[in-house]
């Protein structure tokens, strides 16, 4: 396939990257798709297209691989999540912070389009909760939710001040069956069905009545696609849009799975990640982005349930 497209991505090993460099190549051929990631070059394998071994705290390397690789666009999902932040605050904000302004320096000086992902940690507990709306109270109180909104601001500043294209999503969370999660307080709603169909019982980190926004990663593969590829003049958010899926609780996503496995049985124990849980909104109004690039979920929970039950059993067995 021929394209003037050539798409980085920094933290193609994690578990947003892993899918949406298979999206790209699918889309812009294999050579147009440069992956890069912390880990060695020989622990990935070559057959799957261009990797690079990169640090993205490293503004030196960064801007060489930019250069040599002639990129037209970036996607830096390279960061730690909200509870693997907690674990370690200040390498969370350096690395959150300084691998996203490395970015943003070298977006402004070679011109390519960046996508930066946001998270639904960017609101906090004085946020209405219910249908959050895209423009309200911010105060979050995690670590990860502070660098998520420090990097929406300067997101905001960049293309503002130096015309920088950059675009951004308040990712929910993202439950998928290609890659693994990383540290985060939603990665609950993956390992369920893990356990599910390996000993049909699970023991949740959050409490059951604990509401969160979520979605299927082929829906939240598609807005990134779909947003970057969208028309300047429709992006009229420049800090992060709101993205919604669904919404459910741990004993919903339960009630789900028992409609497909009848024994499976659900425990709660909460541990740190509950206090975060509560910090984030139930649900979020996406409207803006439906009106501005025509986002839609093509994933509504019977299908995410059914589908991810589908993938997990062809792995586990
Ligand atoms: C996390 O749980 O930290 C992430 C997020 C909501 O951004 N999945």
């Amino acid at each position: 396939m021929s394209t003037n497209r050539k798409a980085l991505v920094i933290g193609c090993r994690g578990q947003i990257g892993i899918e949406l460099v298979m999206a790209l190549r699918t889309k812009l051929g294999q050579d147009n798709v440069i992956g890069a990631d912390i880990q060695p070059a020989e622990s990935v394998s070559s057959e799957d297209g261009p990797y690079v071994q990169l640090n993205v705290l490293d503004a030196e390397a960064l801007r060489a691989c930019v250069q040599d690789h002639a990129v037209t666009e970036v996607y830096q999902l390279a960061a730690l999540l909200s509870a693997t932040g907690e674990k370690n605050p200040m390498y969370a904000w350096k690395l959150n912070m300084e691998g996203l302004l490395n970015i943003l320096e070298l977006a402004k000086e070679f011109k390519f389009r960046l996508f930066w992902p946001s998270s639904i940690a960017a609101f906090g507990p004085t946020t209405p909760a219910d249908q959050t709306p895209q423009t309200t109270i911010m105060e979050p109180s995690s670590v990860y939710g502070i660098s998520k909104l420090a990097g929406e601001r300067w997101c905001e500043y960049y293309f503002m001040k130096y015309g920088v294209d950059v675009r951004s999503l308040r990712y929910p969370g993202l439950i998928g069956h290609r890659s693994a999660p990383g540290g985060g307080t939603t990665d609950y709603a993956v390992d369920i069905f893990y356990s599910a169909l390996k000993e049909n019982k699970y023991t949740s980190f959050l409490s059951e009545n604990t509401e969160l926004p979520m979605m299927m990663m082929e829906d939240a593969i598609r807005a990134t696609i779909q947003l970057m590829e969208s028309d300047a003049e429709k992006i009229k958010i420049r800090s992060a849009y709101n993205l919604a899926g669904i919404s459910f609780t741990p004993k919903q996503l339960a009630e789900e799975i028992q409609k497909h496995l009848p024994g499976f049985e659900i425990s709660y124990a909460p541990d740190f990640r509950q206090g975060l849980a509560d910090s984030w909104p139930n649900s979020i109004d996406d409207s803006t982005a439906k009106n501005d690039w025509g986002w839609e979920i093509e994933y509504p929970m019977p299908r995410l349930v059914s589908t991810m039950l589908e993938e997990i059993a062809k792995k586990v067995s």
